[in-house]
């Protein structure tokens, strides 16, 4: 059989060969999903499933968007990469939008998460030593117990998740963590040669933390008090995930930096970007910086598909109406007493168990037709996409809430 031949094999064989020829470093659900649209997928097996992951709020605008898609497949025709060697006719309306869309002076474009998490983390370095003139060598960034940042060895050097972190030392100097949600800690470890704090507004992977509401206010006092940088970090909870565009609208807390990814392509291709006030995106001249896809025409016409897509079809706003139905059914409806609580924010939802019976669900889950996650074995999230109807998501609760009942 050719490699792009595809055929009607089973589950079983598609799990046999990626097991045989893959790299493990995942232990995904055993489903093998060959479609995706809106908020369903389906397996191999002819099986549909809603999709409570939406890619870790990476489909934001659900599955294959056709404005998305068909912006791919137009650029894709035309001119897909050039490197910052040159320009290009289409990264700049990419620029546009994001800056319009934070309110900040400039974008660098990036590809993963994770690097534009660490071109966060160098803008801040830069600062500190061109403008707050901290010694060289001494610059700190304040992150939070519990953080997700990606998995660079600098940013699993100050994650306190040992799976993350362990065997891939030494540790990257000049980070702090402090618990997270706690502005008196943070108050403590905000010193003279802190150039930045970088937080997620609710943390994702630690399973839908939600800070008090004041924390991060406190937080940008602190930081506009004691000049260092407020960053936050985007990348899953920006984009309407949490019923506004950004999660820090909520508490009225405007960061220094923004960092984004996922919805910013609406899980149509990798696409990231660092937006920041001027004072520290200015610090950045040519050859300090970069990356060979960072920008590229189809990146930008992708995400500015994604980006028309999100507000046009009114996405953050739908999100807080379907995602506050949601949470109120989730507490009036889980009566089992294992169930410790039910949290979130937009359609950024997740439930927590006493015991570590969360993989166990999510495979019963899975059985009725819902496809989620687990986290830290107690707590499930649910992050459909944002363009799910009401009667869907009734649909989908309808056959979780019985389930997780079980447990
Ligand atoms: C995996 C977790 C989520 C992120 C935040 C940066 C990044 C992520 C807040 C890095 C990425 C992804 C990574 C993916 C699974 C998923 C994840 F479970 F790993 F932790 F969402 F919670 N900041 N999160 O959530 O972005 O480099 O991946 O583009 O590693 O399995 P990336």
């Amino acid at each position: 059989m050719t490699t792009t031949e595809t055929t009607t094999r089973s589950t079983k064989d598609y799990l046999a060969q990626v097991d045989r020829f893959g790299a493990r470093n995942y232990a995904p659900l055993e489903v093998v999903i060959t479609r995706g649209e809106g908020c369903h997928l389906w397996d191999v097996e002819g099986r549909r499933y809603v999709d409570m992951l939406s890619a870790y709020s990476a489909v934001n605008q659900g599955h294959c968007h056709p404005r998305i898609v068909g912006a791919l497949v137009e650029q894709a025709q035309r001119l897909t990469l050039t490197s910052r060697a040159f320009h290009n006719d289409r990264m700049g309306d990419m620029l546009q939008r994001i800056a319009q869309l934070t309110g900040f002076r400039a974008v660098l474009p990036m590809n993963t998460g994770a690097e534009a998490v660490e071109t966060a983390i160098k803008a801040m370095r830069r600062w500190g030593y061109l403008v707050k003139k901290v010694p060289d060598g001494a610059a700190e960034i304040v992150v939070a117990n519990g953080n997700f940042h990606g998995r660079t060895t600098t940013i699993v050097g100050f994650s306190d998740d040992p799976g993350s972190r362990d065997t891939f030392g030494p540790p990257t100097p000049g980070f702090v963590r402090v618990p997270y949600g706690d502005a008196e800690a943070l108050a403590r470890a905000i010193g003279p040669n802190t150039v930045g704090v970088l937080l997620e507004p609710i943390q994702g992977e630690a399973g839908v933390k939600i800070p008090p509401d004041d924390y991060l206010r406190r937080a940008r006092a602190l930081c506009t008090e004691r000049r260092a940088l407020l960053c936050l970090d985007e990348i899953q909870t920006g984009l309407g995930r949490t019923g506004k565009m950004f999660a820090y609208e909520h508490v009225g807390a405007c960061p220094d930096l923004i960092v984004l990814g996922k919805a910013l392509s609406g899980g149509v291709y990798p696409v990231s970007a660092v937006a920041g006030v001027a004072e520290v995106m200015d610090l950045f001249t040519p050859g300090t910086h970069g990356s060979t896809y960072g920008g590229n025409p189809l990146a930008a016409a992708v995400c500015v598909a994604a980006l028309d897509v999100l507000v046009e079809e009114g996405l953050p706003e739908r999100a807080a109406r379907l995602g506050a139905h949601a949470l109120k059914r989730l507490r009036a409806e889980l009566t089992s007493t294992n169930v410790l609580e039910a949290r979130g924010r937009g359609l950024m939802l997740a439930v927590e168990f006493r015991a570590p019976v969360a993989k166990a669900a999510v495979k019963a889950l899975m059985k009725e037709g819902v496809l989620a996650k687990d986290t830290h074995e107690t707590t499930i999230r649910f992050a459909p996409p944002l363009v799910i109807t009401e009667a869907t998501l009734d649909e989908a609760l309808d056959v979780t809430i019985p389930v997780l009942n079980r447990f």
